[in-house]
């Protein structure tokens, strides 16, 4: 049997692609910002052959089209930790831990994700979950409220926790218990315009902060956002307009380079949605946005600190192109050239044999310099896709869905213990795996060297 199960790949894959359906459904300008960006992607690969073929070597052109991020929240700890089972299941693991308070916003995360080259290359889908920070409420009646309203609710079907059980008594999933499983957990992502409470204490919970509210109300933990990658963001900001969709003003992240750094992104404004309260009053509901971003590579530690102390200086002014001046003036100290990066090391990179280098063994001695094979046409590095998240440095994103507010006060240490208790696991740690599958796409051209890391970071 064991061999016959489907695989955790091909699970993700078909539930990232249910997902992208009922959310264009719900949300239809999420259906019209995939088609800009598909359009916007194509435009850039037949202007840039190399590009396209970089991409192609890189196996990252097949995933472009179904690549996508979105993000969920909950309330409580049981919910996260089965959370955690479910995506389990489609090989998806918590990696990084983002204290979101430090952004005034009072919710911890991880992200679930894949995590090595070949399920990243297959369906890089990632959620970035949140789970609600209870103590950050000051009125400890209003705490109390929320927590009861969030112990009476069941985000799973009864359907989806027993497929949760089978498969891990199976250790897998037949092609029709694969299906039914998908169809049931799209069930806690659903938006729900029915909420759970009335409107007096949807009121007060918004007052205290919109985000909670937001996760408290509801009776599944809706998805909020999806969004899918673009080859070039100031592209499809630019012509967000042309289709009728208005951005924030400004695109978040580092300015463009020719070696593109982390993330830039932006996002188009929360939809004011209406929804009934249970004492029968009808209001409405702004969560749910639409996001698009543009993916550079990795960085270690020490270029993650160069780069957010680049962003601290540039500042931000309230007009893109300022801002992206602003940017590009003071990234001017990040070396925007492959060999620079890799030799200060600041970002990650994914080694591999040419095909001169695969016929000829023996010129590869283990210990010999990378750069110099370079040189002598053996060996190809390419800039490895960071694979997470920067919510904290794009708390813009953040801030413009969710208005003008008081934000809450960081207080104290940071909570990652009290997060991996609730989790039921610890999250993996995104530089130690970048580390990892650097290291390993070297020793798969034959070289043991390490990949020289400055602990300085
Ligand atoms: C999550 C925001 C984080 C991103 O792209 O940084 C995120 C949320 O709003 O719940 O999606
Ligand atoms: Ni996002």
């Amino acid at each position: 049997m064991a061999d016959s199960w489907v695989s955790a790949d091909s699970i993700r894959a078909g539930f990232a692609s249910a997902m992208s359906d009922m959310y264009q459904r719900e949300v239809p300008q999420y259906g019209t910002l995939l088609k800009l960006v598909a359009q916007v992607n194509s435009e850039v690969l037949e202007q840039d052959p190399a590009l396209k073929t970089q991409l192609a070597a890189a196996g990252e052109l097949s995933r472009l089209s179904v690549e996508r991020h979105g993000a969920i929240r909950v309330g409580t700890a049981a919910e996260l930790s089965t959370l955690r089972e479910l995506f389990a299941i489609m090989g998806m693991f918590p990696v990084g831990y983002y204290d979101l308070s430090q952004a005034g916003v009072p919710v911890h995360s991880t992200a679930f994700r894949p995590i090595d080259d070949r399920a990243l290359s297959i369906n890089p889908f990632r959620l970035f979950t949140s789970l609600l920070r209870l103590d950050l409420i000051d009125d400890p009646h209003l705490r109390a409220k929320a927590t009861e309203v969030l112990a009476a609710r069941d985000i799973f079907t009864a359907d989806c926790r027993e497929l949760i059980a089978l498969h891990q008594r199976q250790g897998g999933f037949s092609q029709a218990q694969a299906r039914a499983f998908i169809h049931e957990s799209l069930e806690t992502f659903r938006w729900h315009q029915q909420t759970t409470v009335d409107s007096d204490t949807y009121e007060a919970l918004s007052q205290q902060h919109r985000l909670i509210a937001d996760v408290v109300c509801f009776p599944g933990c809706h998805i909020n956002h999806l969004t899918p990658r673009t080859l070039d963001i100031d592209r499809v900001q630019a012509r967000m307009p042309e289709v009728g969709i208005s951005p924030k003003a400004i695109i978040e992240g580092p300015p463009t380079r020719r070696v593109g750094l982390l993330l830039r992104q932006t996002s188009f404004k929360a939809l004011d949605e209406p929804v009934n309260f249970t004492d029968r009053i009808a209001g409405t509901h702004t969560a749910r946005f639409g996001e698009i971003e543009q993916r550079g590579v990795a960085l270690t530690a020490k270029g993650r600190a160069l780069y957010d102390r680049l962003l601290q200086e540039a500042g931000t002014s309230s007009d893109n192109v300022t801002h992206q001046q602003r940017l590009t003036a003071a990234f001017t100290a990040f070396p925007d050239d492959a060999r620079k990066l890799r030799q200060q090391g600041l970002a990650w990179f994914n080694w591999a044999l040419t095909e001169k280098g695969q016929a000829s063994p023996a010129a590869i001695a283990a210990d010999a310099d990378p750069e110099e094979l370079i040189d002598r046409g053996l060996l190809v590095a390419t800039p490895m896709v960071y694979e997470d998240f920067l919510p904290v440095s794009a708390a813009g994103i953040f801030q413009s869905n969710l208005g003008e507010q008081a934000r809450v006060q960081a207080r104290g240490r940071s909570e990652r213990e009290v997060f991996e208790a609730a989790l039921g696991a610890e999250v993996a740690d995104e530089l130690t795996l970048y580390q990892q599958r650097e290291q390993q796409s070297l020793g798969r051209c034959g070289l043991t060297r390490p990949v020289s890391q400055d602990a300085e970071g």
